[in-house]
């Protein structure tokens, strides 16, 4: 018989784009389960054809499940991700609750597939967003040069702050539309948007926030820290030197991020953009005469990364820098899972 897959927090912002997945990917599942907060129990959600009714979380709604997907926040993870397990399914965790956990692979099929299988807990965790937005490209480079640094920052959106940063990107755009004077004066663009910030801590249309996560010690956000600790974890260099900024962007579906990257060998930016050509899950779009560079408007609803703007530094004949792109709520998230949730079905399949 064909696995059976539960999907939790299938009614979120990531839950939705996994159910559209399971939709147009090849059928590798027998039952498919929705399972959400007590408060989306009992809707009805379109799954391969078939209307679906979301069950309430529950010990008991993990009986009979053989792998189940996790898109939910850090503490509903850390407290129903165990009660999954325990009940004999293998869990794929979208969560940063298990991400750092020595027992637990952090994986990119694309970059290290081969620790899938070394699970001591039976958990599987994803990375943050805008870490595989970058992550494909970083390591097909990494493969050949060698990585040793990263300095980067990032051009977040108001999605990877879930539904609710939508709907503020959405509300505060339709404060700050039809008058053209706003944003020529300081305050005006808060004046206009108001309290209502949403999940940000300024107005984020007409804006840049440099700002995503929370607070760590010596002025760091946590998504700076995931983007240090996740690469070193996914890339096996525990002592990578990684720099970031995380910026939030007046973008609806699309995380970007601007790398430079520093290898152990000197590089070649023909070489380089071979590798990323041949390299599974990333497209490179670099034709900046023509206009022609990766941007979050055309990555959004798509499953590859996309790399452009690719050019050898010009002060360091070892370095590259580099412009990726990825739609956040697909490859950052949902798709990223289902590719690993589908990996561990064929390795049941074949059990
Ligand atoms: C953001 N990357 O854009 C975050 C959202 O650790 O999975 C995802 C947080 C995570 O705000």
């Amino acid at each position: 018989a064909l696995p059976t897959l539960a999907v939790v927090g299938a009614t979120g912002a990531v839950g939705s784009v996994l159910c559209e997945l399971l939709s147009s990917r090849k059928n590798v599942w027998g039952e498919v389960r929705l399972i959400a907060s007590a408060r989306s129990a009992g809707r009805r959600v379109l799954v391969r054809g078939e209307e679906l009714v979301v069950r309430e979380l529950s010990a008991e709604a993990f009986d009979g499940v053989d792998v189940a997907v996790f898109d939910v926040p850090d503490d509903v993870s850390a407290t129903w991700v165990p009660v999954a397990t325990e009940r004999g399914a293998v869990a794929v965790d979208n969560s940063a609750a298990f991400r750092m956990d020595p027992d637990v692979p952090l994986v990119v099929p694309e970059v290290n597939p081969e620790r899938i299988r070394d699970r001591p807990k039976g958990i599987v965790a994803n990375p943050n967003c805008t870490t595989l937005a970058m992550i494909v490209t970083v390591g097909a480079l990494h493969r050949e040069y060698g990585l040793r640094e990263l300095i980067i920052s990032s051009y977040q959106a108001a999605s990877g702050a879930g539904q609710a940063g939508i709907d503020a990107l959405h509300d505060q755009l339709a404060k700050v539309s039809g008058d053209r004077t706003i944003g020529t004066r300081a305050g005006d663009v808060r004046q206009a948007v108001g309290d209502e910030l949403g999940p940000f801590p300024a107005p984020l249309a007409l804006n840049v926030v440099p700002w995503a996560g929370s607070l760590r010690d010596h002025g760091w956000s946590s998504e700076e820290l995931k983007l240090r600790n996740e690469s070193r974890k996914i890339l096996g260099l525990p002592d990578l030197k990684v720099s970031a900024t995380c910026v939030r962007v007046p973008v609806v579906t699309g995380h970007s991020v601007a790398v430079h990257a520093v290898f152990g060998a000197e590089v070649d930016a023909d070489d380089a953009a071979e590798i990323i050509k041949q390299a599974p899950g990333v497209v490179l779009v670099d034709d900046p005469a023509e206009g022609e560079f990766p941007t979050p408007a055309d990555a959004a609803g798509t499953d590859p990364t996309w790399a452009g703007r690719l050019r050898r530094a010009l002060d360091d004949p070892r370095a590259l820098d580099v412009f990726v792109v990825g739609d956040n709520l697909r490859k950052g998230a949902a798709l990223n899972t289902v590719q690993i949730a589908e990996q561990v079905a064929a390795e049941l399949s074949t059990a």
